[in-house]
């Protein structure tokens, strides 16, 4: 049986993880790359010994060389500082800038139609300089941070309410950071929106776990930031991205007018395949929500303005 082909680049947490899920769920053969020599060689190379006993048909590959990524279906980014304790995502884009580039210059030399996953965080702009710098069509390049944000919103909810995780259907769209738009109004269980199940101020701690639980983790770990939910999310993205289905999942895409935004890379639902990004799915928001997007966008788009990326 063959598979696609995914490349992860980045064989830290995150991308490590993620490969493993990849190769459990049999969604791909996959390609691990690094800077750091035998890192990604080690990794692919304790997950084949695994394979045996989990009985999976796709293989990994560790290595240093990005010729061995030719021909990819999908690349995944992951290459990146990860936060630290006491760190903003934003403390990160000078460092991560100059890797996001360096890689993407890399991967898209030896497969230029696959399409690229952006993870590496300061991610809507990390999503937007890959665009940018590598002159590939926005439908080919997108980022993982919607899904996450609302898996966390989902779990913040479940937490509240007891009621079981499958139950729930929640959003949470716009920067992947401090100025994340959860949507209460479009977050249900069972199909009825929190906000007609909930206190104002029951719904308003939740938006505020969701947007810090990336910082709840950091905290926690100490070192590093989180990686199962990361790794999961991206699966759950690659698996939509080698499908037909035209899912709907909110993802970091270019922004043309939708939402009255314009030429910023934020998350908002949306439906993708294997061509890429497909229509934007504009929800139906009201004054407030619309006020919300508009000012996370704002944010991102100073922060693309401070690196000189837009026209
Ligand atoms: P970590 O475990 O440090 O792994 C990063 C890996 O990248 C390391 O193995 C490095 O050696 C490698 N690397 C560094 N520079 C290069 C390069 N030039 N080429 C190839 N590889 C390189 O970090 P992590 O896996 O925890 O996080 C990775 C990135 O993902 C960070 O930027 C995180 O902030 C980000 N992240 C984003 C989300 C989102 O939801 C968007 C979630 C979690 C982590």
């Amino acid at each position: 049986m063959s598979y696609p082909k995914v490349t992860v680049v980045g064989a830290g947490q995150v991308g490590a993880t993620a490969a493993e899920l990849l190769l459990l769920h049999e969604l791909a053969d996959v390609v691990l790359i690094d800077i750091a020599e035998g890192l990604p060689q080690g990794k692919a190379l304790d997950l084949m010994h695994t394979r045996s006993v989990e009985r999976f048909g796709p293989t990994i590959a560790g290595t240093n060389d990005y010729a061995d990524t030719a021909g990819s279906d999908i690349v995944v980014v992951t290459a990146g500082l990860p936060r630290k304790p006491g760190m903003t995502r934003d403390d990160l884009l000078a460092a991560n800038s100059d890797i996001v580039r360096s890689v993407m210059f890399q991967v898209v030399e030896h497969s230029p139609e696959a399409i690229f996953l952006l993870v590496t965080n300061p991610l809507d702009v990390m999503v937007y300089l890959a665009h940018k710098e590598s002159g590939l069509p926005s439908k080919r390049v997108i980022g993982m941070g919607g899904v996450l944000d609302s898996a966390r919103f989902a779990f913040a909810v479940a937490e509240k309410t007891g009621a079981p995780i499958a139950e729930i259907e929640a959003l949470a769209c716009g920067a992947h950071g401090d100025a994340m738009v959860p949507m209460p109004r479009f977050t249900t269980v069972g199909g009825t929106p929190i906000t007609e199940m909930l206190s104002e101020e029951d719904v308003a701690a939740l938006v505020e776990r969701t947007t810090f639980g990336g910082a709840e983790v950091v905290a926690l770990l100490k070192t590093g930031s989180a990686f199962y939910a990361p790794a999961a999310s991206i699966v759950r993205m690659v698996r939509a991205l080698l499908s037909d289905e035209g899912d709907v999942v909110p993802a970091c895409v270019l922004l043309s007018g939708e939402y009255g935004i314009e030429d910023v890379y934020m998350s908002v639902p949306v439906a993708i395949d294997r061509t890429g990004v497909g229509a934007v799915v504009e929800l139906d928001v009201n004054a407030e929500e619309l006020a919300a997007l508009r000012a996370s966008a704002a944010t991102i788009a100073e922060a693309l303005d401070s690196l000189n990326l837009r026209d």
